[in-house]
């Protein structure tokens, strides 16, 4: 199961509740599915990336009330800004999937059929009718129990996430949850990859060991949601219709040889953040053994940001928009951003003092200078075509080496996620073009041994093109810029051509050097 070696990749992002507008926690979920998704593509595979709105249940209910429109209008206009902020970030999304479309409402109810039909572990239905009293709190859509609850300030209680709760006491279907811990915990055991990172893992874990009580998977005292199939008092809880997106999206309940279903199923990534961890690796995977259906390989949640230092709320008016941060630095200048400023699986900050100085590090005087330098030695020294190489030294070979291997060595980490190391990789064979171009000064060799310069200028050029095509995930539309200012031909872009097989070839013609990222001067 991990680790298997088929050639399809299968990456999804939560789907985004409509109350809210896309903030930066939004895009940066969808940003690593991004480059996760055109990582997989480079490599050749058949790559499945899926993200979308999510859109029944009390809390958007209450929003569209909230504004006075109905539900229906309310979610097809903001449903429309998520959409937005796909294009906005140069999403690659295969498919955008909102769970009010009839695809998502017909899996629903195949879903539910499904599990309805199924016996638990412990021999009795895994769904039965009964009554819920308890606690819910609609910002979370999430049943919590007494002792999780804490004290608010006005007398009310809250949830661990900060939302209040409200006892809620009202007929329900179950989700026999209960008699799943022991299977969840055996699960975990056999696939230590399932729930990452670790610590996320360990959380799972002992909730799970704590015990688990049946779930109230239907509601009947609102409307907003996908009728229970047979009993149409009651709709189903909004997270059972948001998980099955998954396999919405592929056809599900459709089947068989053929299918997207067959060809895209089990996902191989879901990202989500820390957040909605439980949801994922809890419920998902009980709903799916219960329905007799392929578990999901891998589940990552990622942390949490704040901004300047402080929560992101609306009150506080810190929210941040990705529009605000691409108006602000640039498209790539923001992806990159988001994925070196924090190791992925941990909380961060932003600020724009950081922000400005990762940019100007990294990318004005980082990959930008290297390519300005060496494109324009080549543009004035090697009338403006790929130089011709001489034999290669040692130092040669070591940069070209590494160049060459940049794929390989970072693909591990890929595949745990681990994007600020596979950027450190990165960086560091653009640290080393920096010492050799230092070294070799090309500038100086043009008097003395015109020859090498050719050699070293080469090697440069080179090694440029190595670090666009495996830098391609992040900065997409960047690093096409690079690979043509080094008239890479477009079917020699992917990591099949990293290394000798897509050589530049001497004598090519290239065209005149334009800046990549400029330097951002901070306003004081
Ligand atoms: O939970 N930092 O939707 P949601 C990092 N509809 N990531 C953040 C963030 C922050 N400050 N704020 C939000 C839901 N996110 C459900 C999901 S899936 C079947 C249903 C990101 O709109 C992060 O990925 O509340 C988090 O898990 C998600 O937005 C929550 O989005």
């Amino acid at each position: 199961m991990s680790g298997n070696s088929t050639q399809k990749f299968f990456v999804t992002t939560p789907i985004y509740y409509v109350n809210d507008q896309p903030h930066i926690g939004h895009a940066y979920t969808t940003l690593a599915a991004d480059v996760t998704a055109r990582f997989h593509r480079l490599a050749g595979r058949d790559v499945f990336f899926l993200t979308g709105t999510d859109e029944h249940g009390q809390k958007v209910a209450q929003s569209a009330a909230a504004a006075g429109i109905t539900p229906q209008q309310f979610t097809d206009n903001v449903s429309q800004n998520f959409r937005d902020l796909t294009k906005l970030l140069n999403f690659s999304n295969d498919d955008f999937i909102r769970t009010t479309e009839p695809r998502n409402i017909a899996a629903a109810q195949a879903l539910w059929q499904a599990m309805a039909k199924a016996v638990s572990p412990d021999g009795q239905p895994a769904i039965y009718l009964g009554s819920y009293s308890g606690w819910y709190a609609v910002r979370d859509e999430a049943f919590y129990d007494e002792a999780e609850l804490n004290d608010g300030p006005d007398g009310g209680k809250l949830a661990p996430s900060g939302a209040p709760v409200a006892w809620v006491e009202e007929p329900s279907y179950f989700f026999r949850l209960s008699a799943y811990g022991d299977a969840l915990l055996a699960l975990y055991e056999a696939e230590p990859d399932l729930v990452a990172p670790s610590s996320r893992r360990n959380e799972i874990k002992s909730f799970v060991k704590g015990g688990l009580r049946d779930l109230s998977i239907s509601r009947t005292s609102f409307s907003w949601g996908v009728p229970v199939p047979g009993d149409e008092k009651h709709v189903m809880y909004v997270w059972l219709d948001a998980l099955v997106n998954y396999i919405a999206a592929l056809g599900f309940p459709e089947k068989g040889e053929g299918s997207p279903y067959d060809r895209f199923w089990p996902a191989d990534l879901h990202l989500v953040g820390k957040d909605i961890v439980r949801f994922h690796t809890v419920y998902w995977p009980a709903f799916l053994m219960a329905a007799n259906l392929p578990l999901p390989q891998r589940v990552f949640a990622h942390g949490w940001w704040t901004i300047e230092g402080q929560k992101m709320s609306k009150s506080l008016g810190n929210v941040i928009a990705p529009s605000q941060l691409v108006e602000t630095y640039g498209l790539d200048q923001t992806r990159h951003l988001l994925m070196a400023e924090v190791p992925f699986g941990n909380d961060g900050d932003f600020s724009h003092k950081s922000a400005i100085r990762r940019i100007n590090a990294d990318l004005a005087n980082g990959i930008g200078n290297l390519a300005q330098r060496t494109l324009t030695l080549i543009q004035k020294n090697c009338e403006a075509a790929v130089p011709e190489p001489g034999q290669f030294a040692d130092q040669d070979k070591i940069l070209l080496d590494a160049a060459y291997s940049l794929y390989r060595n970072v693909e591990a980490d890929l595949r745990l996620q681990s994007f600020h190391e596979v950027l450190r990789a990165i960086w560091s064979v653009i640290a080393g073009a920096d010492s050799y171009i230092d070294r070799n000064a090309p500038w100086a060799l043009k008097k003395t041994d015109i020859a090498r310069m050719g050699t070293v200028l080469y090697v440069l050029a080179e090694t440029l093109r190595a670090l666009g095509i495996v830098l391609q995930p992040f900065m997409p539309e960047t690093m096409a810029r690079l690979l043509d200012q080094l008239a890479v031909p477009a079917d020699k872009r992917d990591f099949a051509a990293l290394g000798e097989a897509g050589s530049l070839v001497p004598g090519t013609a290239l065209p005149p050097p334009q800046g990549l990222f400029p330097r951002i001067v901070e306003a004081e």
